[in-house]
């Protein structure tokens, strides 16, 4: 299905009103019986500048902008309790098999193919399935063989951190600008619970001894990066029972650092996918352990809450994955690179931010005036673009918001095992335990079946604000339940 903000918009009108005349001819009514929120107002204007294109360094950008990642570096240097290496690097993607590793070479047509073909595309990410600084002439290439043809492709790595400090100078000069390290403890006796050896200096480690150099490294790493101004992500793995209680003072130490963001990433454990966790039984954290954790850290570095914890193959907005379409046997042997729709599309949303800016704070003066000590959490049927434009049926992960009279905040997103329309329902099905504490699910339409189907496990839904800002459709449906009349909607 086309994305909300695509280039067909170029050539059609995108007010809402235009949008929901289309619902009507989609050939499905709803009453079938189918089954860092930071924006440029919160940051210095050059730091704005560098991350407004980022849908992983900015909440606001990820509505927009599209990351693809090039599995060009298998190789890793450490083991993580949460990883087995016949799966993708749980750093930075949930475990499936990456599809097919590339050489430089292949990474550079399948770039310029995705390119020509996805307008969103802003960010070229290396994360794994290995270590990228481990694996360097191979991530060194890649950089450079794609920065020629594409100079303004933002350039990302993901690393465990523990070669980082060697590379730190070379992805200065290469201009990359920004670096996510993993950092799951900053005290030893918990790393050596997660990390059963590490490789460094051509010579295995085992336990605290490993764990301290890890630390050291990492440590380092992140001040290297920090002193030549690359912004930084730090991703912790959330792993309850060993270092949940510790990850509050791993934001402390990595604000101190530098730090410009914090992605705190729930424990994926299934024994299905071999690692020792899965194994051995350690169990994920709940929806609600995480937001607690995430909101304990609230004061400290800035907290990431919309990762989706993608594929080291992964190529598309960050909660879709087209890499199917992008296979290696699907593109063509030679391809030359088309800046034009990636332009144009920037002009689109250019458009489009300025609308929903101004829709934004309609949103916070609606909520503000509801003067309401409510505070409810809604989730949304989305397909990008900051709008309610995904039918129920076809949804296979919400956007959960919280609003009360002080705002809408994004808070994250939950992903479904299927969409309903799948058979993403029923008695095996996560729908009903995935928001089972939402007040209000708001989508583009629905049938009565699931309609029927959430009212008796008493959870609300309602299609009433098709293709609506999510802000303005929030901030009027919370001012009508708990407060003072709402305004006028924003089309
Ligand atoms: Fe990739 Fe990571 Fe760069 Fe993003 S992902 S290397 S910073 S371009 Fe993003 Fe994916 Fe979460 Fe990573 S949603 S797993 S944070
Ligand atoms: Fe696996 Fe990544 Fe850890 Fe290496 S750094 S063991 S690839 S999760």
């Amino acid at each position: 299905m086309a994305n909300f903000v695509s280039l067909d918009n170029l050539l059609r009108p995108t007010s809402a009103d235009a949008m929901r005349e289309a619902l009507k001819s989609s050939g499905c009514s709803s009453s079938s019986s189918c089954g860092s929120s930071a924006g440029v107002a919160d940051l210095p204007l050059a730091v704005w500048n560098r991350i407004k294109d980022h849908p992983c360094y900015s909440e606001e950008a990820h509505h927009y902008f599209a990351r693809m990642h090039v599995a060009v570096a298998p190789a890793c240097n450490i083991q993580c309790h949460y990883c087995n290496r016949k799966y993708d690097c749980a750093n930075e993607s949930r475990p499936g098999v990456v599809s097919e590793k590339l050489t430089p070479e292949q990474a550079l047509r399948k770039v310029v193919t995705v390119a020509n073909e996805v307008p969103q595309l802003s960010v070229l990410g290396i994360a794994g399935p290995g270590d990228a600084c481990y694996d360097w002439q191979k991530t060194k290439a890649t950089f450079s063989l794609v920065s020629k043809q594409i100079p303004d492709i933002k350039l990302c790595i993901s690393t465990n951190g523990l070669a980082l400090p060697d590379h730190v100078d070379e992805l200065a000069d290469m201009n990359v600008d920004h670096v996510t390290i993993t950092i799951n403890m900053i005290d030893p006796e918990i790393g050596a619970k997660i990390y059963p050896w590490i490789f460094y200096k051509n010579k295995r480690f085992s336990g605290l001894e490993a764990s301290q150099i890890l630390h050291q490294r990492q440590m380092q790493g992140l001040e290297m990066l920090t002193a030549r101004g690359i912004l930084t992500k730090i991703n912790s793995v959330m792993i309850p029972g060993i270092n949940d209680k510790h990850l509050e003072a791993v934001n402390t130490e990595v604000k101190k650092r530098g730090a410009f963001l914090h992605n705190i990433m729930p424990l994926i454990s299934d024994p299905a996918h071999g690692t020792h966790y899965g194994l051995t039984g350690q169990r994920g954290p709940k929806h609600r352990e995480l937001k607690a954790l995430q909101d304990a850290c609230a004061g400290g570095a800035n907290l990431m809450r919309h990762c989706r914890q993608c594929r080291a193959d992964a190529v598309g907005l960050l909660g879709e994955d087209r890499g199917q379409e992008f296979t290696l046997d699907q593109l063509p042997d030679a391809v030359t690179y088309d800046a034009s729709k990636r332009q144009a599309y920037r002009a689109v949303v250019a458009r489009e931010r300025r609308d929903h800016v101004a829709a934004k704070q309609d949103a916070a003066m609606t909520l503000g005036a509801a003067d309401s000590d409510a505070s409810i959490l809604v989730a949304i049927a989305t397909k990008g673009g900051g709008r309610i434009n995904q039918h129920f049926g076809h949804a296979k992960e919400f956007q959960i918001y919280e609003a009360s009279s002080a705002g809408v905040t994004f808070v994250g997103h939950r992903k479904l095992d299927d969409a309903y329309c799948q058979g993403g329902f029923g008695e095996d099905a996560t729908l009903i335990r995935t928001l089972e504490d939402i007040d209000i699910v708001l989508c583009s339409k629905i049938g009565d079946c699931p309609k029927q189907e959430l009212d008796t496990a008493g959870i609300r839904v309602s299609d009433e604000w098709p293709y609506e800002y999510i802000e303005s459709a929030i901030s009027t449906y919370y001012a009508r339940e708990y407060g003072a009349a709402p305004q006028a909607l924003r089309a």
